[in-house]
């Protein structure tokens, strides 16, 4: 068997670092067709599968506003690889969780490596991976790219995910005001023959502009999702977009920030 792994991330979070390690460096550097942003994949050598890692555009959300964001999406939504290596940098956790929320929600296999815990540990910040692991509901690895540290375990972790098949993960939004609306268009698009069902609602939710030409909704499936948008902005008395930006920071602060222990800075030092 073969597969493609896909390393997601946010730009400077270590993803061509990551890269190099994993392929020995004799990525494929080339153009993505019909746009200037890099395209990199190399054959994974760590391993004795047969493994290609692309390097995917480093990225802050899977909403289509830069040529890098629209490259990224297209290929995780409509490529679709085996798996995703999220990596996350631990030391600006938080803000790099904000996409793991959106790629998480791809029901793509995915793992998480945490990278740059060398900075971490400098610092003196802790992550309880363990509990973290818990709350997303995937692997998370810690790795230090830049040194070798981590690969081994983050590979071996990834080649036993479910690889090509498609998954529910726990996602940000569960829980909130709007799951009802998520579920009612998700069954909408399940009745409809559509798959990924949970990304797509989302994004109809968000009026995302490419979601509908994508799709291509017959006009009574657009007449019955544009009603339950409608009526969910209705009730909450907000605009979607900014509510569904909001869950995902307050899921972040609220179920994730408390594993994060930041180590004494600097400034904080008193001598006696
Ligand atoms: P990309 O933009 O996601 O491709 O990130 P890069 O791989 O270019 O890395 C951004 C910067 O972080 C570079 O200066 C790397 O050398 C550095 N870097 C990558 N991984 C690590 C790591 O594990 N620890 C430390 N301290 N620096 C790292
Ligand atoms: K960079
Ligand atoms: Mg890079």
């Amino acid at each position: 068997m073969s597969y493609r792994f896909a390393l997601a991330g946010n730009p400077n979070s270590g993803k061509t670092t990551l890269f190099n390690s994993l392929t020995g460096n004799n990525a494929h550097v080339g153009n993505w067709p019909g746009v200037t942003v890099e395209r990199k994949e190399g054959k994974c050598k760590k391993t004795s599968e047969n493994i290609m890692i692309v390097d995917l555009p480093g990225i802050y959300s899977l909403s289509p506003y830069t040529p890098e964001e629209i490259v990224a999406r297209d290929f995780l939504t409509l490529d679709r690889p085996d798996a995703i290596i999220n990596i996350v940098d631990a030391t600006n956790i938080e803000r790099n969780l904000y996409l793991t929320t959106q790629l998480l929600e791809l029901g793509i296999p995915t793992i998480i490596a945490l990278n740059m815990m060398d900075e971490l540990e400098l610092r003196g910040d802790k992550i309880d991976i363990i509990n973290l692991e818990k709350q997303l509901g995937v692997p998370v690895v810690p790795i230090t790219a830049s040194k070798n540290q981590g690969i081994t375990e983050l590979l071996e972790k990834a080649l036993s995910l479910e690889l090509g098949h498609d998954l529910t993960h726990k996602n940000a939004l569960n829980n909130s005001k709007i799951c009802d609306t998520i579920q009612t268009i998700s069954d909408l698009l399940t009745a409809n023959g559509y798959s990924n069902t949970l990304y797509n609602a989302i994004k109809l939710m968000e009026k995302d502009e490419k979601i509908k030409d994508t799709l291509k909704l017959s006009p009574s499936l657009n007449l019955a999702v544009d009603k339950a948008v409608a009526q969910a902005e209705h009730q909450t008395g907000q605009e979607i977009e900014m509510m569904i930006a909001d869950l995902r920071y307050k899921y972040i602060t609220e179920s994730i920030s408390k594993f994060v222990q930041k180590g004494r800075k600097e400034g904080d030092l008193t001598f006696s």
